[in-house]
């Protein structure tokens, strides 16, 4: 059934070069995976400029006894140096007192609240791992105001060409200067650095994991539109509604293919390619029709070619959608339905850490 569906929908084959020919091994992957960054950084989200040479820090504040003496929590702001001077932003850190450093999930938040409605910080630390979160309006906000505040303002976005940084772009690019940042931490296991977002966050999430392969998994939450869901065909949210209300979060060039999802010359499940061999998890809520969870489990099917090309099994799943509340850890792609609307739950994180445990314990 979800063969045949995606024979319908003839998708734009991730194991063919540009010119053709195929992707036959694993040591061709590297070529392949430049030319499929190189789409979807000119034709969806912009390309962003290199990494500033040194990122630094102040710690704002520590509490050594945060949640019951569970864990420690300070804020840091973090800085660097861009065309217009320095730019800082603060990240919250709350690392567990475990006995081995812990695994950390770098959350891309909405607000900077600890805990938060998206972040159930007690239960994520009770489960042994760390969380690095950042609010991404410190960043940029999230608004058509021309690209004349925070970061985009730094690096004069304002003038952007047809191929440059939109506003995912800028916040996964922040993701990766939080990155820089973890990976000065002794505290943590820096092998286990876990990137993650919720819907306009998630498409984020997965565009930084995609691009940074520090990142030793991605996870979205209900990202839909431009994010985790196959293009072609999709029910809900398309390229013409997002990029009306939200042009600013993609590069100029994405306008060209309103209403025209079929020219498109890749499809999602690129972006999710991109993560291989890297295990990358994507949940959907089962009544959340504007990201379209059936789009996304498609997704999912046809990313594990790249999957498969490394060594890896890709998405394990039977022929068939899944149900409300069943879930599939046993691939490097792992996917679950939440019953229930767009929303980033308890449920939602506690399948996160399950499928972490399983593939990283
Ligand atoms: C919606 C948008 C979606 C999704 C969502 C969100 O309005 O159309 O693509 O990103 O916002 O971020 O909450």
């Amino acid at each position: 059934m979800v063969q045949a569906r995606l024979e319908e929908l003839n998708l734009p084959d991730i194991l063919t070069f540009n010119d053709g020919n195929r992707v036959e091994n694993k040591d061709m992957w590297p070529r392949r995976r430049a030319e499929i960054i190189q789409l979807l950084g000119s034709q969806v989200y912009g390309f962003s400029p290199p990494p500033p040479p040194d990122v630094y820090w102040n710690i704002e504040s520590r509490d050594d006894m945060a949640f019951a003496n569970k864990a420690v929590h300070s804020v840091v702001s973090l800085k660097f140096e861009t065309p217009k001077g320095e730019f800082s932003f603060p990240v919250h850190l709350i690392i567990p007192k475990t006995t081995v450093p812990p695994p950390l999930f770098l959350n891309i938040a909405f607000r900077q609240n600890i805990p938060d409605i998206y972040l159930p910080v007690e239960e994520i630390i009770d489960q042994g791992f760390a969380i690095a979160s950042f609010c991404y309006q410190d960043i940029v906000p999230d608004c058509d105001d021309g690209f004349v505040s925070g970061l985009a303002d730094m690096y004069g976005a304002k003038n952007r060409k047809p191929d440059e940084w939109g506003k995912i772009s800028m916040w996964a690019w922040a993701a990766s200067r939080v990155m820089d940042y973890a990976q000065t931490l002794d505290s943590i296991d820096k092998n286990r650095i876990f990137c993650v977002g919720h819907s306009r966050l998630g498409k984020t999430s997965l565009w930084c994991g995609a691009q940074d392969e520090r990142f030793a998994a991605a996870v979205s939450n209900d990202s839909g539109c431009s994010g985790a869901a196959i293009s072609r065909d999709k029910t809900g949210e398309r390229i013409q509604q997002i990029t009306s209300r939200f042009p600013y979060w993609f590069c100029k060039s994405y306008q060209k293919y309103i209403g025209k999802e079929q020219d498109l010359p890749f499809d999602q499940h690129w972006l999710l390619a991109l993560l291989a061999p890297r295990p990358v998890y994507v949940a959907s809520g089962s009544e959340d029709n504007w990201a379209d969870p059936y789009s996304e489990f498609l997704a999912c099917v046809a990313a594990s070619d790249a999957y498969k090309l490394l060594g890896k099994k890709g998405f394990v799943y039977e022929d068939r959608f899944i149900e409300p509340d069943e879930f599939l850890h046993d691939g490097d792609i792992g996917y679950h339905l939440r019953k229930g609307p767009h929303f980033l739950s308890r449920y939602d994180w506690q399948m996160f850490m399950r499928f972490m445990d399983k593939h990283f314990l």
